[in-house]
Formats: structure tokens, C-alpha cells, sequence
């Protein structure tokens, strides 16, 4: 075999088996040069005699994590992978797959189409395509129904989670768990046990009966999920094909229905995620290896909905977290709720039964500031109020031991007017979680004037170890999430003022793709959220709503009415309050059509996107599309608000905020949005 240098793929020999070992970090991708060491290594393992069985396996973190992403839409260099899987389907010797890490998509394919799996305990397998609005190319969906029946198989394939190597077994996906630091020599082992068996067993020779209750129920049961994207349904309809059609005829189906998804917008789209998110963790002239500050313990101040969505995060994650409250009944509260949060997600059997106790056990209340002392992070949680904030920032200031990293959760305020509270501004940030804080995962690292490259750092890596994504982002107010908010917020309540309905304004955006709009989210979140509290002071429509103590679901009453179930109706209240307005501001009634709801609340938010960047106050435009997605619900399939411009076509989006008054900014203009 040529070098590693220019063939990833090496060969060693035991006795009578040939081991193939590939080592393309990071993830081992199905590549081409991949691809090529792999029809080598089995090619030689064929023609030597002396073997009488082969064990494939990776070296570094994972087996296969797949076909190589970065080669999509590009011309195929060398053997395919289609190709690379027929020839170890078909091979004469026995081939046993050694897995550990993550044997995803092409990697799993490739497992499947040898004739054994082995894997050992903290392995993963899975079919994943379906989250890059593809579907698994390369025979999964032919091979995994027959290994794994119809039920298992719609599951890994349309939803595209992965399996432990232990459930993997039970379904029949993996022949024997083996040692967990003796994958190679117990493959070998392996390998010798079955050399001698034949016939030699083949997944493409296996039938899967079809199973229409199973393929009901799972449309059933993820309808909703499914909704708005391609992919799944195209994966159902081939793991149908499976049950319906011969092998061969099977697998031209699946890639019939492969390279309609591989060209169209969706996969296009959420490939972009994939990649934007990785891209995102990096720091734009931050090195890499920067040292980062340790973080052993982390300070909450604050045990409201967000102090303890918060703090969660961090215990899950191990960390240890000290949490302060200034009323004991409201520290008390605060905890309990958190308890209760793991004890439900225990009994959902999300985390383990001992989970909570292990959770909670690294928790230490107080009513003491002076307790974060001996913290590393100390997070203000507290009410979105400057002198508040301030206040608190200036008594940390004496408290926080030296090189703690200070950081408030504030949405929208200036941290470098709360930096400046402090004697150490290169030692405070923001850290904008998103509501609920334990299970969204977006988090806005809000980088001021000041602070400190390697405190900067430290906070991405955190927020990987807490398993959020991070989004960098500068000093403007509502950072990039919400000031990208707010000029939709003002033109879907304009577009209330002429004749629309908060029921058109959020069926448009739910239609769109959106979990829900601005109304249902206002009513979600409260509409007295921001309100200056004062009955009689009625300037806005929201206004008028929060006066009547209509202040969203809360209340069973906001822009909407709810039943007891949160289940919301048109409101002739609501209608009544709006005409009102109307009438008392003399402003015409017309006919709003869906594309100007379009124009005016969609197109805004990609104006305010590309003025963020043009100022610096955010990375790159897949930052921005990061944001959304992981922030606001924005559809995955749409890529993100700059790639869905893009998509759309700049012109048509330039044209219509012409067509509505609004000042175009000069890089959307010009499509030269970065
Ligand atoms: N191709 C190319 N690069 C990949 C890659 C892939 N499949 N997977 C990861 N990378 C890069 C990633 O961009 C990052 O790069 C680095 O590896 C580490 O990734 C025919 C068509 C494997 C669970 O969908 O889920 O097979 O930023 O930061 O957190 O049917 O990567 O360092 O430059 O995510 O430890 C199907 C995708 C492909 C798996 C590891 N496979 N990858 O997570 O590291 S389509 C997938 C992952 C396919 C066939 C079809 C994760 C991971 P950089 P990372 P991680």
C-alpha cells in the first residue's frame, strides 16, 4: 500500500486476517482518497490467500462519520461510493466492521454492507442524512430495513438519530458489543470465529416484509415534525420501497429520490447549517489554542425562569454552579423548580434516574452574594434593568476573585456601559441565553469594547461543553436575534393599522415555516413584556391590550383567546380594540395580501441582518443564519435569513423593501452580503 501521506488507508496483517485501517482525521469522511484505500485494502485482502477474513476500522476519534460533505455539488473524483460498497457487499472473504465513535450515514452504509459489525460500548451508529435534507445514498435505506425490520428503520432514517452501540445489538445492527479499548483485537478474534462460516451472509439477500401499521404510526406520530421539509418523506417512501421492491430495484429508486433532495434548495439549505454552525464556534483573528481560563465553578445570580434554566446547563454538564437569590422563599422556589425539571426529564427517561441527584448534589443556593468568591463565571440573571445591572456589576467587581469572568444574560442592554461599572471591563461579556435556557440552544456570546480575547474564548468553549451554540456577537442594542426582532414586530403591528389580522400576519410566517409569529410569540412570551405598566397611558395597540390585562396566554387572553388548553381563537375583542385604533387614527382599511406581509415583516429582518454585519456586530452572515435557526425556530430548510435572501434572490428582496419605503442597506444592494 502506498504511504499514509497520499493514501489514507493502510492494510496490516494477523495471521490469517488482514486488517484495513483508515486515517483521515477529523472524522475519517468517506473522501475520495478514502474511497480509493478502501477498494485497495479489500481488493488485496481478496486476491491473498492466505487471508480468510478482513476487519475494517479508523483510526482517530470515529469510524466512517460519513460521506464526505465538502465534495458535495462538486465533480465525483475517483471510485464512488456506491461502488466501494458493492465490492465489500460482494466480497468472497468474510469483511468485519470495527466500530467506535460515530459510524454515521456513508459510515454506517459502509457497515452495512459488510458482512458483520462489531462495535464497541460508547459507539453510535445512524443514518443522519435526513438532518442535511438528504436521505442515506449509498444503500442505507435497502440494507437497514432488512437488518433491522421496517419500524426500527423508518425511525433512524426519517428522524436520523443514532443508536448506542448496545441498542444497535438488540435491534440486530451490530453483531457483539465488544471491549471498549480492545476494538481491534476482539474484531480479529471476531473475524476468525466466522472465517470458515458460509454461506457468507449478505443484508442485500435478506427480505423485509412489508409493515404498513408501523409506517402509519410513524406518520402519526411525526407528522408535525416532519412538516414543511422533503427528506422524511422521501425516506419513508424508500424504506417502503425495501419492502415492496426487489434489492436492485430498490436501491434505483433510493437514488432516484437521492439526487432530487441533493438538488434541491432544502438540502442545499440545511447543508449550509451544518456547516455554519462549526463555523460560528470560530473566532475571527483569535488563535485556536488561545489559553483558555479554567472554569470549575460557575456563579448564577438570580433564580427566576431564567437564573435556573441557566444554571441547568452547567450542571448537567458537571459543572459546578453556585446560585444566589436575595429572598430565601424565591431561592427555595427557584431550586425546586429546577429538581422538578430533572425529575421530569428522568421519568421521560431523557437522563439517567441517578441524573438529578448528581445534578442538583453540585448545586450550593445562598442569599450571600459574597459566596461567588471562589467562582470562575459568575452570571447576573437578574431584571432587565442598566442600574440594576450596574449596581450588581459594581459589587462583583469587590466580590469576584481576580481573572473571574463576568457576564450578564441581558438581551438587549449595553455591556460595555455594564463593563464599565467594573475596574476589569476585559474581564465581562454578555452571555444571552434564550428562554427556556436549559433547552434552547442558542447562546448570543456578546463581545464588548473590552473584553479579553482569552475570556472571549473560554466562553465558546463553554458553550460547547454545555452543549449550546454560540454565536459572537458585538454591542447593539438586541445584539442580533432581537434587533433583527424589532422592525418586524413594528411592521406586523403597521400592517394591523391597515387591515390585517394578527390570525393572517401569524398564518403567513407559520406557513413560512415558523413555529409560530409575531403575534402567538408576543402572546407567548407576554404582551406586558417591555409594557410601561400605566392603564391609562394607550398609545399602541399593545397598549390597549395590556390595559385590559390581556397579557397573552398567561392570562387566556392576549392578541388571541385561550381555552383552558392554551388553544388560541381569533379574538372579536381583539378586532374591536384594532378597529377602533384604526378608525381614532383615520387610517384606511385595504387588503393586505400574504406577499406584502412577506415584504414587509420577512424582508426587514435580512435588511437589519446585513446592516449587523456591515457594522461589525456580527461575524459572518451564517452567523447570522445560526441565530435563527437555533435562536427563533427560523425553518432549516430555508437555510437562515441571509441564505434564504440569497435563495430568494437579493433583487427581488432589494425591490420589494423598495417597493414599502424602507432604506435598503448598501452590501444588500450591491449582493455583496458576506
Ligand atoms: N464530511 C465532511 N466534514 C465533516 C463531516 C462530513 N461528513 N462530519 C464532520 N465534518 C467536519 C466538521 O465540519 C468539522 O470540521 C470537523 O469535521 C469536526 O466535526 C452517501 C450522503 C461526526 C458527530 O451527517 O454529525 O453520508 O470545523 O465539529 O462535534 O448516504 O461532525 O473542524 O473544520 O461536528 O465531534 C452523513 C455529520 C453525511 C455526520 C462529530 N454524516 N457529522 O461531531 O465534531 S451525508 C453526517 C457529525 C452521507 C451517504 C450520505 C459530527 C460528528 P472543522 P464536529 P464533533
Amino acid at each position: 500500500m502506498t504511504s499514509p501521506v497520499q493514501n489514507p488507508v493502510r492494510t496490516e496483517r494477523h495471521g490469517d486476517v488482514l486488517v484495513i485501517i483508515s486515517d483521515s482525521p477529523p472524522v475519517n469522511a468517506l473522501g475520495a482518497a478514502v474511497r480509493g484505500g478502501l477498494e485497495a485494502g479489500v481488493k488485496e485482502g481478496v486476491a491473498d490467500a492466505s487471508i480468510t477474513a478482513m476487519v475494517l476500522r479508523c483510526d482517530g476519534r470515529t469510524f466512517f462519520a460519513g460521506a464526505d460533505i465538502t465534495e458535495f455539488g462538486k465533480p465525483m473524483q475517483g471510485i464512488g461510493l456506491h461502488e466501494v460498497i458493492d465490492m465489500i457487499d460482494a466480497s468472497s472473504k468474510p469483511i468485519v466492521a470495527a466500530i467506535h465513535g460515530t459510524a454515521l450515514g456513508g459510515g454506517c452504509e459502509v457497515a452495512l454492507a459488510c458482512q458483520y459489525r462489531v462495535a464497541v460500548p460508547s459507539a453510535k451508529v445512524g443514518l443522519p442524512e435526513v438532518k442535511l435534507g438528504l436521505l442515506p445514498g449509498a444503500g442505507g435505506t435497502q440494507r437497514l430495513p432488512r437488518v433491522v425490520g421496517v419500524k426500527a428503520a423508518l425511525e433512524m432514517i426519517a428522524l436520523g438519530d443514532p443508536v448506542s452501540a448496545k441498542k444497535a445489538a438488540e435491534i440486530g445492527l451490530v453483531d457483539k458489543v465488544v471491549g471498549e479499548d480492545s476494538l481491534e483485537a476482539d474484531a480479529i478474534a471476531f473475524a476468525r470465529e466466522i472465517a470458515d462460516k458460509r454461506p457468507i451472509p449478505r443484508v442485500r439477500d435478506r427480505e423485509v416484509a412489508p409493515d404498513p401499521e408501523a409506517v402509519e404510526a410513524f406518520r402519526q406520530a411525526n407528522g408535525r415534525k416532519m412538516r414543511g421539509f422533503d427528506a422524511p418523506a422521501a425516506c419513508v417512501a424508500c424504506v417502503v420501497a425495501a419492502t415492496e421492491k426487489p434489492f436492485d430495484e430498490g436501491l434505483q429508486f433510493e437514488r432516484e429520490q437521492f439526487m432530487k433532495l441533493m438538488t434541491g434548495t432544502q438540502s442545499a439549505a440545511q447543508r449550509h447549517i451544518f456547516f455554519a454552525e462549526r463555523q460560528a464556534a470560530k473566532i475571527d483573528g483569535i488563535a485556536s489554542d488561545i489559553t483558555l481560563r479554567p472554569i470549575n465553578r460557575v456563579g448564577v445570580i438570580g433564580a427566576g425562569t431564567m437564573g435556573g434554566g441557566i444554571s441547568m446547563n452547567f450542571l448537567s454538564a458537571g459543572i459546578a454552579v453556585t446560585i444566589v437569590e436575595m429572598q430565601k422563599e424565591a431561592l427555595d422556589r427557584g431550586t425546586g423548580v429546577m429538581r422538578k425539571n430533572y425529575e421530569a426529564s428522568a421519568a421521560k427517561g431523557r437522563i439517567k434516574p441517578d441524573a438529578p441527584e448528581q445534578a442538583m448534589g453540585l448545586l450550593k443556593p445562598t442569599l450571600n452574594l459574597e459566596d461567588l468568591a471562589d467562582c470562575d463565571l459568575i452570571i447576573e440573571a437578574v431584571y432587565e434593568n442598566m442600574e440594576v445591572k450596574k449596581e450588581i456589576f459594581g459589587k462583583l467587581d469587590k466580590i469576584a476573585k481576580p481573572g473571574a469572568i463576568l457576564a450578564s444574560n441581558t438581551s438587549y442592554l449595553d455591556i460595555d456601559e455594564i463593563a464599565a461599572s467594573t475596574s476589569r471591563p476585559e474581564d465581562v461579556l454578555g452571555m444571552h441565553f434564550f428562554s427556556p435556557a436549559n433547552v434552547m440552544k442558542l447562546l448570543e456570546i456578546v463581545r464588548g469594547a473590552k473584553t479579553a480575547d482569552d475570556v472571549l474564548a473560554t466562553a465558546m468553549a463553554l458553550a460547547k461543553k454545555i452543549r449550546k451554540v454560540a454565536v459572537v456577537a458585538g454591542v447593539t442594542h438586541g445584539f442580533i436575534g432581537n434587533r433583527m426582532l424589532m422592525p418586524r414586530q413594528v411592521e406586523a403591528n403597521k400592517l394591523l393599522m391597515e387591515g390585517a389580522t394578527p390570525e393572517q400576519i401569524d398564518r403567513v410566517h407559520t406557513e413560512f415555516g415558523m413555529p409560530m409569529g409575531p403575534f402567538q410569540m408576543s402572546d407567548l412570551a407576554g404582551v406586558d413584556i417591555g409594557w410601561h405598566r400605566d392603564p391609562n397611558r394607550i398609545e399602541s395597540i399593545r397598549d390597549a391590550l395590556a390595559a385590559e390585562g390581556r397579557w397573552g396566554q398567561k392570562k387566556q387572553a392576549g392578541y388571541y383567546d385561550y381555552d383552558e388548553k392554551r388553544n388560541p381563537t381569533p379574538s372579536p375583542r381583539v378586532a374591536e380594540i384594532i378597529e377602533d385604533f384604526r378608525s381614532r387614527s383615520n387610517m384606511p382599511k385595504r387588503e393586505i395580501t400574504d406577499q406584502e406581509i412577506v415584504e414587509r415583516t420577512l424582508y426587514p429582518m435580512v435588511n437589519e441582518g446585513a446592516l449587523i454585519l456591515e457594522e461589525g456586530k456580527a461575524q459572518r452572515g451564517s452567523d447570522v443564519d445560526v441565530v435563527w435557526i437555533y435562536g427563533y425556530g427560523w425553518p432549516v430548510y430555508r437555510g437562515g435569513p441571509m441564505f434564504w435572501a440569497q435563495s430568494e434572490g437579493y433583487d427581488k428582496v432589494v425591490a420589494g423593501l423598495e417597493k414599502h419605503g424602507f432604506k435598503v442597506a448598501d452590501t444588500l444592494k450591491a449582493g455583496t452580503i458576506k
